[in-house]
C-alpha cells in the first residue's frame, strides 16, 4: 500500500520535469533556415526527436548561449564570422572529422575557410549574400544603391533596417566606400551619423524572416534581406525583386558547430553527416532558397541558374565576406549601442 502511494507521487513529478532524453538532437538554428521534411526523415531514420529553437540576431544569440544557452542545445547555426569567438572561447568542439565522412562532399572553396582553416570547428550548412529586397510596385524610384536608405534624397518609400548589426553596419560602410570590416574610427563616426538618421526615417528594425514578410504585407517598400529569404518571398510574389547594390554588400556561410557542452555529439555528428547526403543538401537548397556548398547537389537543385541565389561573376566581385573582427568588434559594438539607444 505504501509503495503504491509512493508511485502515486512520484509519477507526475517525474512527467512534469520535461527530462531531455538520450535520443534528442537540440538545435540552435536561424529562423525559416532548416525544412520541415529534412528534420523529420532525420528523426525517423534515427528514431530521435530534433527540437528546434530558432534566433534572428547573432548578437542574441551569442548572448543567450553565454547566459547558459550553451548547454541547452547540442548543435548551432551560426554566421561565419562568429566561429573563431566562439571557438576560442571553447564554446564549441573541435570537430572529430572520421565522424563526418560525408566533409569530403563539401566543395573546396567550402572546405578550408579562412574564418576556420580546415574546417576545425565548423562546417558550413548554406551560403548566401545580403543585400535590397523591394517590391516594384511601391517603390517610388530606382534600386541600385544602399543611398536608398542612407541618403533622404534618394528613398524611394518606406523602409526596414537588418537586425544584425555586422550586416547593417558593414551596408553602411560600402555605401562609404569602406570595406564592411573596416575599424576606423573616423569612418565609423560616419556610419554612426547615418544608422542614427536613417533610423529615425525607417519603419525600424527587423531579422531577415520578419523583414521579408512585411514587404509581402506592403509596411515596407524596401528592406535589407537575405538572399534566400528574398528568393522566397519573390515566389510568392513575383513584383518582389532583390539587388545587390552597386557599392557592393556581403557574401556569407552558416555554419554547423557542436557544443562543447553537448551530451550528444555523437548524434550531432550523425546530423552533420546527414546534411552532406547530396540528396539531402538538395533538400535543403530547394526549400530554404539558399546555396548549397555541396557540389553533387547541384544537377538536384531547382533554381540552380538563378542569380539571385547564386550570383554571376560580375556581382560576385562586388562581394565581400565579414571577418572576425576580435578586439576589432568593440569599436562596432560601441556604435550600434548609440544607433540602438537614439
Ligand atoms: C534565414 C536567415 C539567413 C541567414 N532566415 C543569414 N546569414
Amino acid at each position: 500500500m505504501r509503495r503504491w502511494f509512493a508511485l502515486l507521487v512520484l509519477i507526475p513529478l517525474l512527467t512534469a520535469c520535461p527530462k531531455q532524453g538520450a535520443s534528442e538532437l537540440r538545435i540552435y538554428n536561424w529562423s525559416d533556415y532548416m525544412p520541415e521534411d529534412v528534420i523529420r526523415d532525420f528523426e525517423q531514420r534515427e528514431k530521435v526527436k530534433i527540437v528546434l529553437d530558432t534566433y534572428d540576431d547573432p548578437e542574441a544569440m551569442i548572448s543567450k548561449l553565454e547566459a547558459g544557452g550553451d548547454s541547452e542545445y547540442d548543435l548551432i547555426i551560426v554566421s561565419d564570422y562568429l566561429i573563431g569567438q566562439l571557438a576560442r572561447k571553447g564554446t564549441i568542439l573541435e570537430l572529430d572529422k572520421s565522424k563526418i565522412p560525408n566533409f569530403a562532399n563539401l566543395g573546396p572553396e567550402f572546405a578550408d575557410p579562412a574564418y576556420d582553416p580546415q574546417s576545425k570547428h565548423s562546417v558550413v550548412y548554406q551560403w548566401g549574400t545580403t543585400g535590397l529586397a523591394y517590391r516594384e510596385d511601391l517603390v517610388k524610384g530606382p534600386v541600385d544603391s544602399w543611398a536608398v536608405l542612407f541618403d533622404p534624397a534618394k528613398s524611394v518609400g518606406p523602409f526596414l533596417l537588418l537586425t544584425e548589426m555586422r550586416e547593417q553596419m558593414g551596408a553602411a560602410l560600402r555605401y562609404l566606400g569602406e570595406s564592411v570590416n573596416s575599424t576606423d574610427p573616423a569612418a565609423l563616426e560616419k556610419v554612426k551619423n547615418l544608422l542614427i538618421d536613417a533610423k529615425r526615417r525607417s519603419r525600424g528594425f527587423a531579422g531577415g524572416t520578419d523583414a521579408v514578410q512585411q514587404l509581402l504585407g506592403g509596411n515596407a517598400a524596401v528592406v535589407v534581406a537575405y538572399s534566400g529569404d528574398a528568393f522566397r518571398a519573390m515566389e510568392e510574389n513575383p513584383k518582389v525583386k532583390y539587388v545587390i547594390p552597386k557599392e557592393g554588400a556581403t557574401r556569407w556561410t552558416d555554419s554547423l558547430a557542436i557544443l562543447s557542452k553537448s551530451p550528444r555529439a555523437e548524434l550531432a555528428y550523425k546530423f552533420i553527416n546527414y546534411l552532406l547526403e547530396p540528396e539531402v543538401a538538395a533538400k535543403v537548397s530547394n526549400g530554404i532558397g539558399y546555396g548549397t556548398p555541396v557540389p553533387a547537389a547541384m544537377p538536384m537543385i531547382e533554381a540552380k541558374d538563378d542569380p539571385v541565389i547564386y550570383p554571376p561573376a560580375e556581382v560576385q566581385a562586388k562581394l565581400e565576406f565579414l571577418a572576425d573582427l576580435e578586439e576589432g568588434l568593440n569599436a562596432f559594438n560601441a556604435v550600434w549601442a548609440e544607433v540602438k539607444a537614439r
